[in-house]
């Protein structure tokens, strides 16, 4: 099996604009991504950067981890540090994927680096694990990417090929929980408190979204709308709650709160289930009446 490092690539120190931000970037969509490929059996650890002193952490992560493979997630702010880490890793003689946003958005402006095997565009899991197993398999071959959706690559004379987008995972509730333990999740939230008061985690409830404006229309989980169920959601709730001391969550839908009928039942379960947790979302919720509402006023 494989093993692979999935690297963060936003490193605090480098950035005052996210230090003023005071809110560390839980990287959620790695940690997805580890808990699928680690339920497959690969082996699997994340290098975050954002509290990392500088590029010669990674090194060490990759003198002592020793990956096969290392998987770089990228947004546009974070792209020329995940073109540095994919350099280092190259030069240490490993494949280099990289996915995420910005990726998705440009996924031939990625492949021209030369550090770059493969660009994982949209939904990562399904396509991850399917590169991993062409690697187990030895089939990891020009011929064989061609068929392969989610992903671009250069063919055997260099040129780009950006293959179509794999289909949407339906089924949310079949995916594990984020591997939280992956990566110093204490001092995230001790961070948290320190600069804000309170100490909060990200939680994704449903990926897509139905609208399609159109300058977000070709963003990772497309203009679908998947949403877990309240049960999947409250179980999550539940062992945030036994594992970490937290006062909120952020809820990173791409989009809040439009099924109504689906939040009441969350509301329902969460509160039988004892495992209620304020939350607040990423849009300015005007919708006032949506149950377990936005904390700010609160406080
Ligand atoms: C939540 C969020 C935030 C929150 C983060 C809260 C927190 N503390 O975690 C806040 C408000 C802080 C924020 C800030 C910013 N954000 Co923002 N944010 C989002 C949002 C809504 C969700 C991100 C998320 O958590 N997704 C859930 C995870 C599970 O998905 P994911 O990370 O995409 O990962 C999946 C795939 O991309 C893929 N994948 C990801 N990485 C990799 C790596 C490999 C190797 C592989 C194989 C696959 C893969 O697999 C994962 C699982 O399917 C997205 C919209 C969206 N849906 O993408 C915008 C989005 C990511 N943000 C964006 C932007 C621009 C920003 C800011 C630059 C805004 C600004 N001007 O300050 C900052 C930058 C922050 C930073 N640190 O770099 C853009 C990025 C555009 C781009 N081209 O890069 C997005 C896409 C919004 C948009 N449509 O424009 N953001
Ligand atoms: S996420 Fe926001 S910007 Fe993107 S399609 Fe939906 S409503 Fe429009």
């Amino acid at each position: 099996m494989a093993n692979v490092l999935l690297c963060n690539p936003m490193f605090l120190n480098q950035s005052a604009e996210e230090r003023e931000a005071s809110s560390p970037y839980f990287p959620l969509g790695l940690l997805y991504l580890a808990a699928y490929i680690r339920e497959r059996g690969h082996q699997v650890a994340v290098f975050d950067g954002t509290f990392a002193e500088g590029e010669a952490d990674f090194i060490q992560a990759l003198k002592d981890m020793k990956p096969d493979v290392v998987g770089i997630t990228a947004l546009m702010p974070t792209k020329d540090a995940a073109m540095r880490l994919g350099q280092i890793a190259k030069e240490a003689g490993k494949k280099v994927f990289i996915g995420g946003p910005d990726p998705t958005y440009t996924p031939e402006d990625y492949l021209e680096h030369p550090q770059v095997d493969i660009v994982v565009h949209h939904e990562g899991e399904i396509t991850l694990v399917t590169l991993l197993d062409l690697l187990d398999k030895g089939q990891f071959t020009a011929e064989r990417l061609g068929d392969e959706p989610g992903i671009a690559f250069r063919d055997e004379d260099g040129r780009p090929i950006v293959n179509r987008p794999r289909p949407y995972i339906q089924d949310l509730d079949s995916l594990p929980f984020p591997a939280r333990d992956l990566i110093d999740m204490d001092k995230y939230l001790d961070t948290w408190r320190e600069q804000n008061g309170y100490a909060s985690l990200t939680l994704a409830t449903a990926r897509g979204c139905p609208y399609g404006c159109e300058w977000c229309q070709d963003a990772v989980y497309g203009q679908t709308y998947r949403q877990r169920s309240p049960e999947n959601v409250t179980a999550e709730l539940k062992q945030l709650k036994a594992t970490y001391e937290i006062d909120r969550l952020r809820v990173v839908d791409d989009v809040d709160g439009i099924d109504r009928e689906w939040l009441e039942a969350w509301a329902k379960t969460a509160e039988v289930q004892e495992a209620i947790i304020p939350f607040e979302a990423l849009n300015d919720l005007e919708r006032q009446d949506i149950p377990m509402l936005d904390v700010r006023d609160s406080l």
